[in-house]
């Protein structure tokens, strides 16, 4: 089925495996987020603005920014003051959800360092050399641990930092030139007004402490100064506890590889033990599919009548072991519900972070066993077999006895898996990028200035049930590529893109001539997938080699992101760790803001000469790639190329 036909079955997915099982879940009765979201109509407006707060107990209080109601909270908040500390929330939280990731994985470094872990090893050792040289810690006639406990020393105290330093993660890997910017606006400011307002982080736990601290009840109250504290916590996200989750699991697990796998939920198989592992943390799924392919589970499988255990990823989980072990990617956020439903999932393995509560209702309809492993992720209804990575090995051969034992109860009568997977090239790193480029971005620098590619556009984020699932993410992907962009992104528009075949060779059609020609040359899809979330800082990597070789700041190259479809806290952080690094942002759906004009103005405006990046919305992916092939132009024109 086409897109357009898709578009015209169904209002709620452009993904034909999606619209095949909705039909069947409006047969059955299944509830799914859709007939939830249509359940919660009309929703709250004054949320939708970001006007409400309920800070404190004499709350809640809205602000009706039309001026229906009342001007002022309780305490005489303002509508911009409670726009502003909402938004500065929402960073701390997706800053921390990212940076708690990367925390666990320094961890497991040191332990595996100080060899209290054995589960673990260095799979990488050329990248732990790199990221120590990075970090500037020494080498030479050192032994592998020798250096890891070091770089884990450093990223573990990036986190607990307490002195008024810059990060020294983000010191070392932010590009001079945009280091220096951000140093001399607060120097500026701090001359202008007599106050600190400041940009870059000190400690990555201590930025989201102080976004918690300013914005309780009667602290901070003014918009630049708490939009200026979510863009410094959100910095210390980006470059450094996505940084550290992003280069210390490429140290312990692998550096991503360019591979091509299968994309849709055409990936579960009518015959195997299906384990779908889903959430973010790959620290124990990328043991779950090492173990799937044990002697032993192999046997447990063929003993219930399995041809073997078929381990497959959904969201970033699924991203992560899609990359460095070639998983098959069953699909994106919106997909969770519909993969329980195909009744072939004999365990849904769930970490950390973007999964529906809804899950352990619907899998109690199915025999699947929905698994919660996390502390910090535990779901009512769900079997918890509690992860430990001192005993990995161990709790993931559990996982998948419990997946086996499943098996026999499926209802074979009650199975329908959509027949639909497309290819995708992935493993697009930029380790991989420069080695496809010879060693050097001097090619893409070239190919960027003579115009066969006009800039690049990083794509992130989710499925939105706002949105029609995938269709902003394959519109606006496809329009890009077709205007010589070349299009790079993460997280579930990268599932979107492989389930599209955007990031398959034919895909090179799609794009303009350049682009075309330079794809053809070097084979690879004109849509790269760099990964998970946190991998957004692949991305902050690539632009920081581009910048520093030209010399330049990030926000002087042709590069522009986009979030369509976002959803989450996360994707705050990551729009405001670009937008502070440099790059202009689209969004939607529209972001709790628009209630404060103040906050709107600095962040669709201000931000634009204070930061070289700022954000703005659009709701058609056709005018959106317009827009954003604008600003691509318009900085190639500042650049004189
Ligand atoms: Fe109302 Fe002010 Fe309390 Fe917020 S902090 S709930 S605006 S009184
Ligand atoms: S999983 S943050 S829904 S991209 Fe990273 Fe997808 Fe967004 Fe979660």
């Amino acid at each position: 089925m086409s897109d357009e036909a898709c578009k015209r079955e169904d209002r709620r997915s452009v993904d034909p495996a999606a619209v095949e099982m909705l039909r069947i879940a409006d047969r059955e009765g299944y509830a799914t987020i859709w007939e939830r979201y249509e359940k919660q109509q009309p929703q709250c407006s004054y949320g939708q603005l970001g006007t409400c707060c309920r800070i404190c107990s004499m709350g809640p209080c809205r602000i009706d920014p039309f001026g229906e109601g009342p001007s002022h909270g309780v305490c005489g908040a303002t509508a911009d003051t409670i726009v502003a500390r909402n938004l500065a929330r929402m960073a701390a939280v997706g800053s921390s959800s990212h940076s708690d990731h990367g925390r666990k994985v320094a961890q497991l470094l040191k332990a595996v360092a100080d060899g209290s872990n054995t589960d673990y090893r260095i799979t990488d050792g050329e990248k732990l050399l790199a990221v120590a040289a990075r970090l500037d810690i020494a080498t030479d006639g050192r032994s592998l641990p020798e250096i890891a406990a070091d770089v884990a020393a450093v990223a573990i105290n990036c986190f607990g930092n307490q002195d008024e330093e810059p990060l020294v993660f983000l010191e070392k890997y932010m590009p001079k030139k945009r280091f220096e910017r951000l140093k001399g606006l607060e120097e500026s400011l701090y001359q202008a007004t007599g106050a600190k307002i400041g940009f870059l982080p000190r400690g990555i736990d201590r930025e989201a402490v102080d976004i918690l601290h300013r914005t309780h009840f009667g602290c901070d109250h003014d918009p630049l100064s708490l939009v200026a504290q979510s863009v410094r916590c959100s910095l210390s996200d980006g470059w450094g506890g996505s940084m550290i989750a992003t280069e210390l699991q490429d140290i312990l697990l692998g550096t991503p590889t360019i591979k091509a796998v299968k994309a849709n939920l055409g990936v579960l198989e009518e015959e195997s033990v299906n384990v779908v592992v889903h959430g973010h943390e790959p620290i124990l799924s990328a043991k779950i599919v090492e173990m799937a392919q044990s002697p032993e589970c192999r046997q447990a499988a063929e003993a219930v009548g399995a041809r073997r255990v078929n381990v497959v990823g959904l969201c970033c989980t699924g991203n992560e072991v899609l990359l460095r072990q070639g998983v098959g990617m069953a699909g994106n956020e919106s997909h969770s519900e519909l993969a329980i439903m195909t009744g072939a999932v004999d365990a849904m393995v769930v970490d950390v972070q973007c999964i529906y509560p809804a899950l352990a209702d619907l899998s109690s309809c199915f025999h699947t066993r929905f698994i919660t492993t996390s502390e910090q992720a535990k779901i009512p209804g769900a079997l918890h077999i509690q992860f430990d990575e001192h005993h990995a090995d161990a709790i993931s051969s559990r996982i998948i006895k419990t997946a086996i034992d499943a098996f026999p109860n499926r209802n074979k009568g009650r199975v329908y898996i959509p027949q639909h997977t497309a290819t995708a090239v992935v493993g697009f790193t930029v380790e991989e990028i420069l080695k496809a480029l010879g060693g050097t971005p001097q090619p893409l620098v070239d190919l960027i200035v003579n115009g066969t590619i006009k800039g690049i556009a990083g794509i992130v984020g989710c499925n939105n049930v706002k949105v029609q699932q995938d269709y902003f993410h394959r519109v606006l992907t496809t329009e890009l590529i077709k205007r010589d962009i070349l299009v790079i992104g993460t997280g579930c528009w990268a599932v979107a893109a492989a389930k599209a075949g955007l990031m398959d060779l034919p895909a090179q059609e799609l794009a303009g001539p350049g682009l075309q020609a330079v794809c053809k040359k070097l084979d690879i899809p004109p849509v790269l997938h760099m990964g998970s979330c946190v991998d957004c800082s692949r991305m902050l990597n690539l632009a920081g080699a581009i910048a520093d070789h030209l010399g330049v700041d990030i926000s002087d190259l042709p590069l522009v992101g986009s979030a369509p479809e976002w959803t989450t806290e996360k994707a705050v952080a990551i729009g405001a760790y670009f937008v502070g690094s440099g790059i202009p942002v689209h969004l939607w759906p529209l972001p709790p803001i628009l209630g404060g004009p103040a906050v709107t103005r600095i962040l669709t405006q201000d931000a634009k000469d204070v930061l070289g990046g700022w954000f703005f919305v659009e709701e058609d992916p056709v005018a959106t790639a317009a827009q954003m092939e604008a600003i691509i132009m318009e900085r190639r024109a500042a650049l004189g190329i």
